[in-house]
């Protein structure tokens, strides 16, 4: 059997036409470029998938077909009150990565046969981007099963209204059935992190609409940013007037400049490759606080530059996985080592610290990937076996702290680790993703030829 990169095996694979012989030629390379029942990805990354499958399979028990697990209650929960099949679709990529092939036929089946956006319900745009949007254009890559192609050109279609404002920013709401929307106050994340799928539907689809819109977006929000260089958190999507100048990377912001990068890489976009470049320099001087004997990222007004709080979070940990691909190991490795520093602190990351005491602000912890997700970049460019342990810790700890019975359950405090009855799907899409890959053999996937979406959904230059 001859190794292979994934993108590579995306590219053969979409050749193919029987989704059933794609999907079995795809699981056998795609996990380790040997065939999928002899390949061994080494002990972490069994126990990794181990743990997947003890959530997957009580997924399976209790909340089959539905969008999420409650895994204290054991009872489905739907986020719109009718399904999406959130978490099968958010988690088959990871089951063929994983080379969980039964697992993965099977979700790809319920998902094919089930799954209608044809239903009169007001959805977020952003989440159902980045988690649905983003899942079926990956498996579509990663199995060539083309009803995957066809539900996201469907769901893609059915989002498009959200563009219609005044400025072209999407509304947060959407109807699915009617194209009604609603939610004007949005945010730079939710505006700008939305091109990498609907610009890779345009491009399998060749169809530039999507493209199109999701690109103009992200150009008004960019024309939108202050002299410094550096957006607030909250704007105005009809008027295009800022509500909240507070800039920072954390939640509300985040993704949008993870976008400019990744499109920039994806599509060979200069415009987007000549926005990021400005964004990080003004994100990398107003931003970066090097306080308390390490790096963080904390607030300051995007029109001034003052600083105006000193707040990290489990949220923020995603930037050193981006300044990791932009090449900036240096900020990445300090950056992730104060974010390791606050795990090690309370033994799970809480959702908020102020970095300044380490006094925390929001002490949940919702099951999120961040900092695995960095911890599985830097091990990735670096070899540096430190991010090996690091991830080892965040396993130690979901373990020890989160696992049930059934599944795995949110903190609803890192101080006492009382459970929260929650699991929300990037658990599966993200977390235990990141965690896997650290582990799996290098050849599972080539990072340097695939543009992870934010919801951890790999994506092929296959155009
Ligand atoms: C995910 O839905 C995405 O990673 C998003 O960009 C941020 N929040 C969650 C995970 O924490």
């Amino acid at each position: 059997m001859i190794r292979v990169s994934l993108g590579g095996v995306i590219a053969c694979c979409l050749a193919l036409s029987s989704a059933a012989q794609t999907s079995s030629k795809l699981l056998a390379v795609a996990q380790t470029g040997t065939p999928a029942d002899s390949a061994d990805p080494g002990p972490m990354a069994k126990q990794v998938r181990a743990e997947f499958l003890h959530a997957w399979n009580a997924y399976k028990q209790y909340a089959w077909g539905h969008d999420e697990l409650k895994p204290l209650s054991r009872q489905p929960h739907d986020w719109y009150g009718v399904s999406l099949y959130m978490t099968p679709v958010d988690a088959l990529d990871t089951m063929i990565l994983m080379g969980l092939k039964s697992e993965a036929d099977e979700a790809r089946e319920l998902i094919a046969q089930n799954l209608s956006f044809d239903q009169d319900i007001e959805v977020k745009n952003f989440e159902i981007t980045i988690r649905l949007l983003g899942g079926l254009l990956s498996s579509y890559q990663l199995t060539g099963d083309r009803r995957l192609l066809g539900l996201a050109e469907d769901l893609g279609n059915r989002l498009l209204p959200a563009f219609n404002s005044r400025t072209g920013m999407p509304y947060v709401y959407v109807n699915l059935k009617t194209g009604k929307t609603h939610g004007a106050e949005s945010n730079p994340a939710e505006i700008g992190t939305l091109l990498v799928e609907f610009g890779t539907l345009s491009k399998l689809t060749g169809k530039p609409v999507f493209y199109d819109k999701a690109k103009n977006a992200l150009v008004q929000l960019y024309s939108r940013r202050s002299k410094l260089g550096l957006v607030g958190s909250a704007i105005n999507v009809e008027t295009g007037q800022w509500i909240d100048t507070t800039s920072h990377i954390s939640t509300g912001i985040d993704s949008y400049y993870e976008y400019l990068l990744k499109a920039s890489i994806l599509f060979n976009d200069r415009d987007c490759e000549r926005m990021w470049k400005t964004s990080i320099e003004a994100a990398n001087r107003y931003l970066a606080d090097a306080g308390q004997g390490g790096l963080w990222y904390g607030q300051v007004d995007m029109n001034t530059g003052k600083r105006t709080a000193t707040r990290y979070g489990a949220l923020d940990a995603f930037f050193p996985a981006l300044l990791a691909r932009s090449g900036d190991l240096e900020r990445a490795r300090r950056l992730e080592e104060s974010s390791y520093k606050v795990w090690t602190m309370f033994g799970v990351e809480p959702e908020e610290i102020d970095y300044s005491n380490f006094k925390i602000i929001h002490s949940g912890y919702v099951l999120r990937p961040e900092i695995a997700e960095s911890a599985y970049y830097l091990y990735f460019y670096t070899r540096d076996p430190r991010y090996k342990e690091m991830a080892s810790t965040f396993l130690g700890s979901l373990v020890r702290y989160c696992k049930t019975e059934a599944a795995y359950a949110s903190l609803r405090k890192v101080e006492s680790k009382e459970k929260e009855d929650r699991m929300e799907s990037f658990f599966l899409a993200e977390t235990l993703k990141y965690l896997y890959l650290t582990f799996a053999p290098r050849e599972t996937l080539d990072l340097n030829k695939v543009v992870f979406n934010t919801e951890a959904h790999p994506i092929t230059k296959t155009w």
